[in-house]
């Protein structure tokens, strides 16, 4: 069926859900045409549940969903023809089941300013996500600061300039090698004296297993902490789902630095390893709060896990 662009809020619901779907085609590409090819004119037996599994690991929804996807599945229709179709909505129901748990809005509340760090390893999309954070909440009425805390590269202050003065929001800054935790630090003051509804960390790019980055990491959280033990309010990492299952190493080292509170998932646009967040949401339980389709201010949108379960699997909205 489809929505009225009358019906109330159906127009944008319809456009994020094509832009999602859009987004994640080659993953659900992968999928449908596996499911297709699995089980046309097949029973659902031990062969091609086998069969199932692996197609299921291969597009990185990981192992332990894998096996308890197709157990259920099996106890449900063991020895039945099924239909291609038929499989894809069992498993959308079944994804969505697993990312219900974990979808969680970021929510710019708790503080005046809201104080949110973006942290992940090198290019993974950070300063885009601030950007298109501060594009929604700006839309919303919200004030944003930003504090340029990437104090390594030029390019990354001039960057998240680029932001914000796309989005109306002051961007804090300190010459090139200065102490990120020293910027993080006086940017909360200044946001807080501005009374900026939120502030958004950037961080600099970080490969997990660099030490002293990831120590670098640490001091700026402790440094924000000793001006008042609640914030960062939100430690956000951010993964690129591009590297497929080389996240979840990225999720547990960033745990052990940090204590990320919540994950976004970019880049899911220009990959077919779209199932990696629902083996991230099976293994770490961590809030989902949105996921990136593209480089636009307007591609990153709260995660919604029906919609994204059904887009995976290459269903409709309906
Ligand atoms: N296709 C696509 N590209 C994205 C998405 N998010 C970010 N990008 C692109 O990925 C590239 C890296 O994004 P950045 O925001 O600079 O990443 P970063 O994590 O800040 O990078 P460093 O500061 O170098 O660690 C840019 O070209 C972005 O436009 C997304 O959801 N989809
Ligand atoms: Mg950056």
């Amino acid at each position: 069926m489809v929505s009225s662009p009358d019906a109330p809020d159906g127009g944008k619901k319809k456009s994020w859900f094509s832009r999602l779907k859009d987004g994640l085609s080659r993953s659900s590409s992968k999928l449908s045409e596996g499911i297709t090819g699995i089980f046309t004119k097949r029973k659902l037996d031990d062969e091609t549940l086998e069969e199932l599994e692996d197609l299921l690991i291969g597009a990185d929804l990981g192992p332990a969903n894998a096996a308890r996807m197709t157990a259920e599945l099996s106890r449900t229709r063991f020895g039945k023809e099924v239909s291609p179709e038929e499989v894809r909505e069992a498993l959308a129901e079944q994804a969505a089941a697993i990312l219900a748990k974990v979808a969680q809005p970021l929510r710019p509340e708790g503080g005046k300013p809201t104080v949110i760090l973006m942290v992940g390893v090198n290019g993974t999309g950070k300063t885009t996500t601030i950007g298109k954070l501060a594009h929604l909440w700006r839309g919303q009425g919200l004030s944003v600061t930003m504090a340029a805390g990437d104090t390594f590269r030029a390019a990354a202050v001039d960057q998240l300039k680029i932001w914000g003065a796309r989005t109306g929001s002051p961007v804090i800054a300190r010459p090139i090698g200065a102490d990120a935790a020293g910027l993080a630090f006086d940017a909360y003051e200044s946001a807080r004296k501005e009374g900026s509804d939120v502030l958004l960390v950037d961080t600099a790019g970080r490969l997990q297993n660099k030490k002293t980055l990831m120590e670098e990491l640490t001091k700026v959280v402790r440094v924000l902490k000793k001006q008042d033990s609640s914030i960062p309010h939100h430690v956000v990492l951010v993964l690129d789902a591009t590297t497929g299952q080389n996240a979840h190493a990225q999720v547990e080292a960033f745990q052990e630095a940090v204590n990320v509170t919540g994950l976004i998932v970019t880049k899911l646009d220009g990959t077919a390893r779209g199932g990696v967040v629902v083996s991230l949401a099976e293994t770490f339980g961590l809030p989902v709060h949105a996921v990136g389709v593209g480089e636009t201010a307007e591609d990153l949108r709260d995660f919604e896990p029906r919609q994204f379960a059904r887009s995976l699997m290459g269903l409709s909205d309906g």
